[in-house]
């Protein structure tokens, strides 16, 4: 062949390159895939299969009517109501899980016509310097509790509280257990086994007394 074929022969199969590679490009595109994952650093009161119980609660031992003060106590975080802590964040591995009274520093243990304290550290459950005109103060001790990590969480870096009583405007929310730098993020825990005494002024009327308390972590 003449050169000038030769060279007419080549742009034609450049042009036929170009062109074919050009309807290749023209035929890309991109997509990109998401996955929103929701959740938050929450508290629950779960069973011993993980649900969450409906109506979690604690029923200290009955006591007998007595003229002197004594003292009850009970357990919070048992096999079936185990306070779970769940920390979904993979950046953020510091939070802490305290109690208070739901209604606040100036709830009382009531029956609805009869009340005693919760927060009052007046000795032998006698009345002090508060306003509610009654006697009593519940103690916590999360120290003798037990920390379960949930599907193989490590527990390290995650402590129980120390044992305090709660007194009116000065220790309303008592720490049960608290996760510091360096725990698993994310993770699960589980606390049981935190010991609750709670004393009871002599001479209180009989009755069915209950208060409400509410666990915030945060
Ligand atoms: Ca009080
Ligand atoms: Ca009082």
């Amino acid at each position: 062949m003449f050169s000038a074929e030769l060279f007419i022969l080549g742009f034609a199969i450049a042009t036929l390159i170009f062109f074919v590679s050009s309807i290749i490009v023209l035929a890309s595109d991109s997509t990109q895939m998401t996955q929103s994952i929701t959740g938050s650093l929450d508290v629950q009161i779960v069973d011993g299969s993980g649900n969450t119980v409906a109506s979690p609660g604690i029923a200290f031992p009955v006591k007998s009517f007595a003229m002197s003060h004594q003292t009850s106590s009970a357990t919070l975080g048992t096999a079936s109501e185990k306070l779970r802590v769940t920390n979904p964040s993979g950046t953020t591995d510091i939070w802490t899980l305290s109690i208070a009274a739901t209604n606040g520093a100036t709830a009382v243990w009531t029956n609805g016509t009869n009340s005693y304290d919760f927060n009052d550290p007046t000795a032998n459950a006698g009345d002090g310097a508060d306003a509610d005109s009654v006697g009593g103060q519940m103690t916590i001790d999360p120290s003798v509790g037990t920390i379960a990590g949930v599907g193989g969480t490590s527990t390290s870096n995650v402590s129980k509280g120390s044992i305090f009583s709660f007194a009116e405007g000065s220790k309303d929310s008592i720490d049960l257990m608290s996760a510091s730098a360096g725990a698993a993020k994310p993770g699960q825990w589980d606390l049981t086994g935190v010991a609750i005494s709670q004393t009871i002024p002599g001479g209180q009327a009989v009755g069915s007394y209950s208060i409400d308390m509410t666990l915030t972590v945060i």
